[in-house]
């Protein structure tokens, strides 16, 4: 009997846990906790970390869990390292459901870089005002270029004070091209710093730059260990045995 456990926090898990819910698949979504209301999805919830690859594998095999899907972010790394650590101490099947990167096209101006600090090093001298799109946690090393204006994103209204003097904006995705047009033209973003998450939630600030002109320093993924991996919910639900509304 199946019983799946998806690790979630992306528009992907979202969408594979509503074929889920739709297929009568008995399921458990997670959530890391990260933020203060998560949006709610047509399944069991947990919220919280598991206690490390371990704390993953008593979870699985306490749960009965069958399958596992790893739906997170593409820097999620931590969980996607544990995942892979726990379903082989559990022997349990392990799935990802990934989003391609995003790719430079005609017009884009990027930097790509491997990290933030490379993202920081990347940065002009000389006073910008900068677009930081990369949430609330790594922050604080662009405290050494204190001479940009900055503008953050950040899902809830920051509790702690802020690493830098910035402008915060408060907005969970997905976001808009023109909205997101709008705010760099308003604001006269001049430099934008960006994760490569790929996926349409996040891409439109990548749009909007590239119909501006301006340099997006673009943070590649971090390395992730070798696990099975489809891009559609359709392979995911093929995999569990299950054929889709969406391709049946
Ligand atoms: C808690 C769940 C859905 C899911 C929406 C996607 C799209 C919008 C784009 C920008 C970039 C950023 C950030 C972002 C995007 C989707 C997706 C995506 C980027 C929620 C969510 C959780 C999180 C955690 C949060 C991180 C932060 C990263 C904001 C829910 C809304 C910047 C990633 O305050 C914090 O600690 C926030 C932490 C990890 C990265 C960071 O370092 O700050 N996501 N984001 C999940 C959990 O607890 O398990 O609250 O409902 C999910 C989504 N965020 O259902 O439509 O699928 O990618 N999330 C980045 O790309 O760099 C925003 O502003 O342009
Ligand atoms: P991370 O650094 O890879 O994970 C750190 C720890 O958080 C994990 O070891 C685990 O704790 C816990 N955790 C993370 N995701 C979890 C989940 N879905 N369910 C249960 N525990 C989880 O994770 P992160 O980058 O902070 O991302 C946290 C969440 O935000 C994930 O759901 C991810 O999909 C979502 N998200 C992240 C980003 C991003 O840019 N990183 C963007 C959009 C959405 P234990 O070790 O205690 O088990």
């Amino acid at each position: 009997m199946t019983r799946a456990l998806i690790l979630g926090g992306t528009a992907d898990a979202s969408l594979l846990a509503a074929e889920i819910a739709h297929a009568r698949i008995d399921a458990v979504y997670s959530y890391g906790g990260r933020t203060r209301a998560p949006a709610d999805q047509p399944l069991p919830t947990r919220i919280g970390g598991f206690g490390g690859a371990s704390g993953l594998a008593d979870y699985i095999r306490r749960e009965g869990i069958t399958h596992v899907i790893d739906a997170t972010h593409p820097f999620a790394a931590e969980m996607s390292r544990n995942a892979v650590a726990a379903c082989a101490e559990a022997d349990t099947p392990l799935i990802a459901l990934e989003r391609m990167p995003w790719v430079r096209t005609q017009g884009d101006n990027w930097i790509e870089v491997a990290d933030v600090d490379a993202a920081v090093a990347a940065l002009p001298e000389t006073p910008a005002h900068v677009f930081l799109a990369i949430g609330r946690q790594h922050i604080a090393p662009f405290a050494t270029k204190p001479q940009h204006a900055y503008t953050l994103r950040f899902v809830d209204s920051p509790e702690a004070p802020l690493p830098l003097p910035a402008d915060v904006i408060v907005s969970r995705g997905p976001f808009t091209f023109d909205a997101e047009l709008e705010m760099m033209r308003a604001r006269g973003i001049a430099w934008i710093v960006a994760r490569n998450s790929g996926g349409d939630g996040a891409r439109a600030k990548i749009d909007a730059a590239r119909t501006l002109g301006l340099p997006v320093v673009m943070i590649s993924r971090p390395e992730l260990p070798e696990r099975p991996r489809v891009e559609s919910v359709t392979e995911v639900m093929q995999w569990l045995g299950h054929s889709t509304r969406l391709g049946a």
